[in-house]
């Protein structure tokens, strides 16, 4: 745990720690999840990573909307942030029908009361990226609510300004990433509001954990595709007679080091810095 600070909330991988009133720590762990199950077993550099992905899209997206990145520490995996009043909704962008929009749309044929055009296949890319707010579970799945629900959370204006600025940084990222042969399919944004009601991006953005990436040149949509970080362990946790209950199983070093392969793979892909040069010094990423 950092030094002379307060252990404020964890994530399944992350942790929070405030560092005085308005400044917080977010640490990103090496651990990953298969089926919502935390595994035994790490894979390391993983939250580092996150970490310097995060940064990255954070120094390049300030045009689009203030984020509350204050520095990176010389560890890598943490983030000095400002602390915010966050605001009680997550804020999804879907730019193909994957996970509980395609769910949807099968039985609906719209997504989160966006009308879509009939006949759509599994994975489809979308006319244009749809904003599908969901609710924060406190345990569980989150919800997706419409717009008339995310409005009574957040008010009108709210909503309609971080409905643009979603769908603008989700722009931004699926199209860095797309020359780069990585398909970002759907992504999760989190805001805060600062001292003066600004509304700044918080959390962690447009990573592999808060998205669904997918390699470009495997793109087959009518089915599902496979995730570009998590496939090897999810086919090596098929392959065995697990439940997908708490505990999860130890991942065996081939899966380790493929896994590894893969989240370095990304990184060096969508920032063109390579992953050594981050490890030496995290600042690579914010030039
Ligand atoms: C904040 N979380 C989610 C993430 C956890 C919990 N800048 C901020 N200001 C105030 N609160 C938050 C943030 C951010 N980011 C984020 N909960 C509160 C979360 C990771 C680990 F334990």
């Amino acid at each position: 745990m950092p030094e002379a600070s307060l252990h404020v909330g964890s994530g399944k991988v992350r942790e929070l720690y405030a560092l005085d009133d308005e400044r917080l720590l977010l640490v990103a762990s090496d651990r990953i999840s298969t089926f919502d199950v935390v595994l035994p077993t790490e894979i390391p550099d993983r939250g580092r990573v996150l970490t310097g992905l995060s940064g990255f899209w954070f120094a390049r997206t300030q045009h689009i909307c203030a984020n509350h990145l204050l520095g990176l520490r010389p560890d890598g995996r943490t983030t000095e942030c400002r602390r915010l009043e966050m605001l009680p909704i997550e804020c999804v962008v879907r730019g193909y029908l994957a996970g509980s929009g395609w769910k949807d749309y099968k039985a609906t044929s719209a997504v989160c009361g966006h009308a879509l055009p009939p006949g759509l296949v599994e994975s489809a890319e979308l006319p244009e990226p749809i904003f599908t707010p969901a609710t924060k579970a406190v345990t569980g799945h989150d919800e997706n609510i419409d717009r008339e629900q995310a409005a009574e959370l957040v008010g009108a204006d709210r909503l309609a300004e971080v409905e643009r600025v979603s769908i603008a940084l989700y722009r931004f990222g699926a199209d860095h990433a797309r020359e780069r042969g990585i398909l970002i399919a759907d992504t999760k944004f989190e805001f805060g509001l600062d001292e003066d009601d600004c509304l700044v991006l918080a959390d962690e953005a447009l990573t592999p954990d808060s998205s669904r990436f997918w390699p470009a040149d495997e793109y087959r949509p009518g089915g599902p595709q496979s995730s570009f970080d998590k496939q090897f362990a999810r086919d090596y946790c098929e392959s065995l007679d697990w439940d997908k209950t708490d505990p999860g199983p130890e991942l065996p070093e081939n899966i380790v080091a493929g896994t590894r392969t893969r989240y370095v793979e990304a990184f060096e892909r969508l920032t063109g810095i390579a992953f050594d040069d981050y490890l030496a010094d995290p600042q690579v990423v914010l030039r």
